[in-house]
């Protein structure tokens, strides 16, 4: 089995960590006013900018004296090596025995990169041709359904990975798409989402994607068939539709022949891909559809541009890595519990959604790799709103609040639809925040303003709330890309710090069983033995009772 880094020390016998930790008592208290005061040029030297995106980190609470333990607690912790490990195949996804090789889906078509002794990038690339041809057809018209119509609308059936991608994509690429198409996507197994997502469309026209790389999760597979029921309705039951208006994306053949769909309709992809790091893989089906061929090779070169960046970037400028230290340092030493990422572009609204199940499905972890308890807590929660929105709502906690929320604004310097001087606006208040976070106001400054005694220490912001931010000259598929694998390296960074495993994601495996357990008894004709825990056992007799209420009165 390979173990992590069996030559590294447990977490807080490193050299590094102890000095941070003696280190941390010294700097804790220090203002961002003081490091802003005492260096004038803090706010040119704290930046890097690589692959079209700028990061400035000096509104951290950080010294050069912390960046540099931090840079070599990365290099104790043995990331080069985990970096290369990854890129190059290696099973570090040690309980799933799994190579971790999203960045294979990017890498340009000449490269190479090995699995079991075969290299993979060819089998990604003829997906990627295939999946282009698709598109291209759909796009055009040229792809008929069952009735001869073109397709009009595009549904993802998909959940966790297998959504939550294509939705932000989605949303993020709107610009670019095909705007006589209709996507939607649909995840959860509440009938609604699906009901709603298509109750104002003609089945003649549509097209189902089934996007599951295990082909079996309960909420798919059942959105799944009530799509097919849907869909049938409408063709007199003839099954022969299914191969015009059905298309599947699943690393799982058998399945999906089983459910009815062609395998020649099906487009596949690897156990090497983990669900959350899908996006650019045939999982991607539904943003070709939208945004055409070209435009998503360019998010693939934008994720490759960026892979590079990581791999190669000494650490003291690699933007993954210094954001992953960053977080990890408010993490761990400030007992900061949460991260708010915070874009300043309406198309990136569902980016923090997407980013919850990144970082906080892959370091919510509380074992290390060989199954030790960790020494310190790992992976923030992460929450987010697009600005200016989040403004007018929770960023009062972030401002005044008693707990320290670190900030990710994300920025971008031409808008992609311009209005009059609402991209200003936009700008000043990223800048305003991010400014007022960092120096706040002191009491001299509010009573300055003639504020009345009793009233000063509502007013006053103490400032010192850290934020990083990242601009960008302009939200394009291949930004969208950047931006991406920022996240996923940052993730993998602080992972391999904490020596868990970032690409398993047993956590969810229990509620599972259970919900299995349960569906018969809510759904059993006669009042089933219930073995469950008293509470447990209540809830599902109240639910039935519900249920048969609601029969009797259908
Ligand atoms: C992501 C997880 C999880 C997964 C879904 C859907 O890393 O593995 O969110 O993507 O459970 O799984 P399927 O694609 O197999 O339906």
């Amino acid at each position: 089995m390979t173990k992590h880094n069996q030559n590294v020390a447990p977490l807080t016998e490193r050299e590094a960590w102890k000095r941070l930790t003696a280190h941390y008592q010294q700097v804790r208290d220090l203002h961002l006013r003081t490091l802003f005061k005492d260096d004038p040029q803090r706010g040119d030297r704290m930046t890097v900018e690589a692959a079209g995106v700028f990061l400035d980190f000096s509104k951290n609470r950080v010294t050069d004296e912390t960046l540099k333990l931090l840079v070599a607690l990365a290099e104790e912790s043995g990331l080069r090596q985990r970096i290369e490990a990854m890129f190059s195949g290696e099973k570090i996804n040690v309980t799933e025995q799994r190579a971790v090789l999203h960045t294979a889906l990017r890498a340009p078509k000449g490269a190479s990169v090995v699995v079991d002794g075969k290299n993979v990038v060819p089998q990604v690339h003829d997906v990627l041709d295939r999946m282009a041809d698709f598109a291209e057809r759909v796009r055009s018209g040229q792809w008929k359904g069952y009735t001869g119509k073109a397709i009009a609308n595009v549904i993802n059936i998909g959940i966790g990975g297998s959504d939550l991608g294509p939705v932000m994509a989605y949303e993020a690429l709107k610009h670019y798409s095909q705007r006589d198409m209709t996507f939607r996507f649909v995840s959860n197994v509440d009938g609604t989402d699906f009901a709603e997502a298509v109750r104002d469309l003609e089945p003649a026209e549509t097209l189902f994607i089934i996007a599951s790389k295990t082909f079996t999760t309960l909420e798919t597979m059942t959105n799944a068939h009530s799509a097919r029921d849907w869909s049938l309705s409408a063709f007199d039951g003839d099954t022969d539709a299914v191969a015009k208006h059905f298309v599947a994306v699943s690393t799982n053949a058998e399945k999906v022949s089983e459910f009815g769909i062609d395998t020649a309709n099906m487009f596949g992809f690897w156990d090497w891909v983990g669900g959350r790091y899908s996006m650019d893989s045939a999982i991607g089906l539904s943003t070709m559809l939208a945004i055409g061929p070209d435009s998503f090779e360019a998010l693939l070169d934008g994720f490759h541009q960026m892979d590079e960046h990581f791999r190669t970037a000494p650490f003291y400028c690699n933007l993954p890595v210094l954001m992953g230290l960053l977080s990890l340092w408010y993490n761990d030493f400030f007992g900061a519990e949460t991260m708010a990422v915070l874009p300043y572009e309406q198309y990136l609204k569902r980016f923090p959604a997407y980013l919850q199940q990144l970082c906080m499905e892959s370091n919510g972890k509380h074992v290390t790799i060989d199954g030790r308890q960790v020494a310190c807590a790992t992976g923030p929660i992460v929450f987010g709103e697009p600005g200016t929105n989040g403004q007018h709502s929770f960023y009062q906690m972030i401002h005044q609040g008693t707990r320290l929320i670190p900030c990710d604004f994300i920025a971008f310097g031409q808008p992609l639809n311009r209005l009059g001087r609402h991209h200003d606006m936009l700008l000043a208040n990223v800048l305003a925040q991010a400014e007022a976070l960092a120096f706040g106001k002191t009491a001299e400054q509010v009573k300055a303003e003639g504020v009345a005694d009793w009233l000063v220490p509502h007013r006053v912001f103490e400032g010192n709330r850290p934020s990083n931010m990242i601009l960008v000259e302009q939200l394009t598929p291949a930004a969208l890309g950047k931006l991406v694998a920022l996240y996923e390296h940052s993730v993998f960074t602080q992972g391999t710090i904490w020596n868990i495993d970032s690409f398993d994601q047993w956590g969810v495996e229990l509620g599972k069983q259970l919900a299995n357990r349960i569906i018969p008894e809510l759904e059993s004709e006669d009042q089933p033995a219930l073995a469950h825990d008293s509470s447990t056992n209540n809830l599902i007799r109240r639910c039935r009772t519900m249920k048969e209420a609601s029969c009797l009165l259908a």
